[in-house]
This record gives structure tokens, sequence and C-alpha cells, in this order.
């Protein structure tokens, strides 16, 4: 593969990628720190062709956020309520079910169900939300709970992790969402996410998850006060934890969108950063199948351009997502198939309708 990069750090990083060669600390930070986004870019979409070749993955999937009253409050999050706060939910069981039925016609194959830390939901509360949620759509794959909410469960039932996990997973659980890492840096957890587990938690949990067969997705977000050294430090535990396991399955850069939020006066992540931050976490996590482009986060269109930048998947239809919606995202609040095979077809890829552990269906 003979390129001209513009930026001369390039030629040392592509050489070790073209050759199989783990890249290191210094290379994470010379990606991030590198004007040449082509240049990135093209040695990234190299590694993704290697694994993916010309497919590009989504998913028929609908969000289901079962509450928005959270311990945490932290100050990322446009989302949460206190209990008894204007705008505060809880859905009942009934609630969910509804939620449920309104879309039974449709394909639906992956349910991603989270929430805030409700200290008023019992133990049982989530046991019966997963049997409901299965009862209702038997072929689907429950994507439930991220590491912070697992820590928050295991407290509420006051069992150990190890018994939290099986109860949930006989429950129905197959999967879990890849939240609440954020950005593995104590610094940056004492500023923004002062009450939530720390990485050490975070990582022990999804270890014990992998263990028990359930695997999980990871993520990092991105521009809010945290390094590029942070970033890539972030990476490299990631990296480090899947050797160990190979429980991840994607990795998803979460673009920080700070509206109605206490840091409002942050701007929006810029497309340079989001195709960066994508490329760079193909060319690190040399052993994560799936890069997703979370069109929810960076938009449609740049989603679209995120495929030739290392990107492979481009997650679902969603239906209709909260989270970053409330936090002032633009984009739309779900897609049809159609929308996103157009997406995908017309950037020049094949796209493949997947289920949760990325078999065609
Ligand atoms: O952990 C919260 C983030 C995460 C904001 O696994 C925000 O397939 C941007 O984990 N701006 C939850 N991000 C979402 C998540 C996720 C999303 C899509 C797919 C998958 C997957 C997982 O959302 C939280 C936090 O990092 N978040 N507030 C905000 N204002
Ligand atoms: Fe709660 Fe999650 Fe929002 Fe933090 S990001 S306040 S843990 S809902």
């Amino acid at each position: 593969m003979e390129f001209s990069f513009l930026d001369n750090r390039l030629y040392n990083i592509n050489e070790k990628v073209v050759s199989g060669k783990r890249l290191d600390f210094e290379d994470g930070l010379a990606l991030y720190k590198s004007n040449d986004l082509i240049g990135v870019g093209r040695i990234a979409d190299h590694a993704r062709r290697k694994r993916h070749g010309n497919k590009a993955y989504y998913v028929y999937n609908q969000h289901i956020n079962y509450t928005n009253i959270c311990l945490n409050r932290c100050l990322f999050c446009a989302y949460a309520r206190d209990k008894g706060e204007k705008g505060a939910f809880t859905s009942s069981i009934e609630d969910v079910k509804t939620q449920l039925l309104e879309r039974i016609d449709e394909p639906v194959r992956e349910l991603h169900v989270v929430g805030g830390l409700n200290p008023s939901l019992p133990f049982d509360y989530y046991i019966d939300l997963l049997k409901t949620i299965k009862e209702i759509r038997l072929d689907a794959t429950i994507k439930a709970f991220t590491a912070v909410e697992i820590d928050h469960i295991s407290r509420i039932a006051n069992l150990s992790l190890n018994k939290t996990i099986t109860s949930l997973k006989n429950a129905g659980l197959s999967m879990i969402p890849g939240g609440g890492a954020e950005v593995m840096s104590n610094r940056v957890k004492k500023r923004l996410f002062p009450k939530k587990i720390g990485s050490k938690r975070w990582l022990e949990i999804m270890e014990r998850l992998h263990g028990a067969g359930i695997t999980s997705n990871a993520t990092m977000l991105y521009g809010h006060i945290e390094t590029i050294e942070e970033r890539v430090d972030h990476l490299i535990k990631l990296r480090n934890l899947q050797d160990k396991t190979g429980g991840f399955s994607a990795f998803i850069p979460l673009a920080f969108h700070s509206k109605n939020t206490k840091l409002s006066q942050i701007p929006a992540t810029t497309a340079f950063d989001d195709l960066k931050s994508l490329a760079t976490a193909r060319l690190m996590l040399d052993n994560f199948d799936h890069i997703k482009a979370y069109w929810v986060m960076i938009g449609e269109k740049l989603a679209q351009v995120a495929l030739s930048f290392g990107a492979d998947d481009l997650d679902g239809t969603i239906i209709e997502e909260k989270i970053t919606h409330m936090a002032g995202a633009k984009s739309a609040k779900g897609l049809t198939s159609e929308q996103i095979k157009r997406l995908i077809s017309s950037a020049g890829f094949t796209p493949v309708e997947r289920d949760s552990f990325y078999n065609p269906v």
C-alpha cells in the first residue's frame, strides 16, 4: 500500500499497521494530534477493510429508557432528574409492555435498555423488566444495564456481583451496553462524575460479565475536559482488558453534547475530531472487531462518512433516543431500516443487517 502522507509521523504508524504490529501510547497521541485527517483515515480504512471488507452493519433495535431518576447526577448528563423534580419519570412494567407492543409489528432484534440509578426500584423490578421484555420479544436480544447500573442493582439486591449477574442472565439478559466508563481518568471523574463508579470497578464488572458469557460494548465520552493523553490511556485500558477476556464486541466513541447540562459552555465536537476519534479507535483497538459510528451523536451524514474512517457499524434504527436528544442532539430520533441501508449503500458499502452478535440476519 503506497500512501503519501502530509504528516511524516504517519509513515511509521502505517508501516506498523500494515505489518500487524501493535500501536503504542505515543502512536495514539500522534494519531490524535495529526492534522492529516485523510492520512489517518486511510490507515484506519485499511484496518477496517482487512476485517470487514466492504460490509457495514446495522441492527433493527429499540431503545427503552425505564427511569431518569438518578443518584449520580453526572455534570455532563441532561437526561437525569432527582426524585420529585419536574420531568422525572419511572416506567412501570405495564408502561414498558405498552412501549413494546406499540412496535410489535416491526422486526426488532435488539432491545437497548438503560436508565438512571433510581433508589426506589427494588431488585424484582429489574428481573420483571427483563422477563417481560423476553416474553413479548422472544426472538430479540436484550442488551441492558451499563456496568454502572449492574453495580447499583447488586447493591439494591444485596447480592454479590456474581449472583447478581447470574440472576439477570437467568431472567433474559444477554448483553451489556458500553456506557458508564466515560473517560477512565480520576482527574475527570473528580470533576464530572464524582459519584459514579471508578474505572477499576467498571473494568472489574466488565471482566466478570465476560467471564459469565455476557458480551459487552465499550464507549468513551469525549469532547469535554479530557486531554488527548487521557483518551489514549482509556483506549489502552480497554485494549488490555480485551486481551484478557475477548468479551468486548464494539467500541463506540460518544461525542459530548452540552445543551441542558452543567457544562453548557463547552462547544460541540467538530467533524474533524469525530472522524479522528473513530479512526484512532480502529487503529489502537486492534483486538476489537467493531467500531461503531453512533449516528445519533455525530449525525446521519457524518456517520456515513465515518464508514471510510474506520467505522464498520452504524448502530441501528433506535426508534426513540432520549439521552442525547435531551442534551441538544439535532439528529433524527430514529431511522427506518430503509434510511440506514441508503446511508450505507450510497457511501459505497454493502449494508448487512445483523443481530446483537453480528450474525447477519
Ligand atoms: O454512559 C450521557 C453518555 C452514555 C451525554 O453499547 C452522553 O451499543 C453525550 O452507553 N452527551 C450512555 N453523551 C449511552 C451508551 C450507548 C449508546 C449507544 C450505543 C451503546 C451500545 C451504548 O451516554 C453514558 C454517557 O457516556 N452520555 N450524557 C451527553 N450529554
Ligand atoms: Fe445518571 Fe447515567 Fe446520567 Fe450519570 S450519565 S447522571 S449515571 S443517567
